[in-house]
């Protein structure tokens, strides 16, 4: 994923450069540096890259359990941050980040949920907005993952792969979710011994709205990303990216992508691109730490679900932050 943004800010992105890379791996830190070409400085401490002059932006691209001490260092620095997704592992540590920022006056994070940028999504969002469908009261979505490591586990499904329908959703109906439950259907033959897949996963609005998402990471078949809302006068289907139908043998087909990276590359484009446009007016016109906190605690409670089989409530342990609004 780092050297995904790297490439990424060096060669599709205007107005930015990658002056600096560091990681605890060196072999990791000339990988980086060289996509980004002769000049880049190059650390082992994140804390001296953070702190480098020369460098007036960052992207955290760790692991999830590490996002926290960068994030508060960046903050400290007073350093403009794209931070990759989860903002931070557990609930508590994204309070300690937001508490951060907000004391900084400085609005400085955004987050990787790049889903908001599709251009599919942004057509579903445009049609609710319109109101010309009514209020949305139920939306089914899938995501399907060809498959997954044996390193991948459960909770994984919440964390890494169901986090993106969480974001998205609360952004497609701009209300925030109040409980979550998760059903177990029977296990497919391809999942490894420890791993609960497929999982229906189903979240619930303050104003009632339900969210059902099939989150199945070994589906073999294909990236499959669904998005289905059924709203008072119409329903709305997001589209799917343009391939073109071949007929033959009596067959209809059509491609499927196989990635993340493919399905979603000018949406992962445009979210870096508009951060970069957006710090000319030093604003954060994506999803912010707010948003990155009541993804964790949905994913918290979705967590808690899989395992208790019951309806959990989620509730904010604050109220948002007037910084935020
Ligand atoms: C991965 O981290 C992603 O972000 C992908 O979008 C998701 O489909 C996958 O399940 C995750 O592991």
């Amino acid at each position: 994923m780092g050297r995904s943004h790297i490439d990424r800010l060096t060669n599709r992105t205007q107005g930015a450069e990658v002056v600096a890379v560091a990681d605890m791996v060196d072999a990791l830190v000339e990988k980086g540096a060289a996509i980004a070409g002769p000049n880049c400085k190059k650390y082992k401490s994140e804390a001296d890259l953070i702190n480098d002059p020369a460098v007036d932006a960052v992207f955290i691209v760790t692991p999830g359990f590490a996002h926290k001490e960068a994030l508060l260092l960046a903050i400290k620095a007073g350093k403009r941050i794209f931070c990759e997704k989860p903002l931070c592992t557990t609930a508590e540590d994204c309070l300690e980040v937001i508490d951060a920022e907000v004391k900084s006056g400085k609005h400085l994070i955004q987050l990787g949920f790049m889903r908001r940028y599709d251009k599919g999504y942004n057509e579903v969002k445009a049609a609710l907005d319109s109101g010309e469908y009514g209020s949305p009261l139920l939306l089914h979505c899938t995501h399907r993952n060809p498959e997954v490591p044996d390193s991948y586990t459960t909770a994984m499904a919440v964390h890494d792969t169901a986090i993106h329908e969480i974001d998205v959703t609360h952004w497609l109906v701009n209300d925030d979710f109040v409980s979550a439950q998760v059903i177990m259907p029977k296990v497919t033959k391809y999942a490894h011994a420890e791993l609960a897949d497929p999982q229906l996963m189903i979240l619930q609005t303050k104003s009632g709205i339900v969210v059902e998402d099939e989150v199945f990471v070994n589906c073999k078949f294909g990236y499959d990303i669904n998005c289905h809302v059924v709203c008072e006068d119409g329903v709305i289907e997001m589209p799917q990216p343009l391939y073109p139908t071949y007929r033959k043998n009596a067959q209809i087909t059509q491609t499927i992508d196989t990635d993340c990276f493919v399905r979603f590359h000018d949406a992962y484009d445009d979210e870096v691109q508009n951060w970069v446009n957006d710090a000319a007016e030093g604003i954060i016109g994506g999803p912010n730490a707010w948003d990155g906190y009541l993804a964790a605690i949905t994913a918290d409670a979705l967590v808690r679900a899989q395992t208790s089989g019951k309806v959990e409530t989620i509730k904010p342990a604050q109220e948002k932050p007037a910084f935020y609004d």
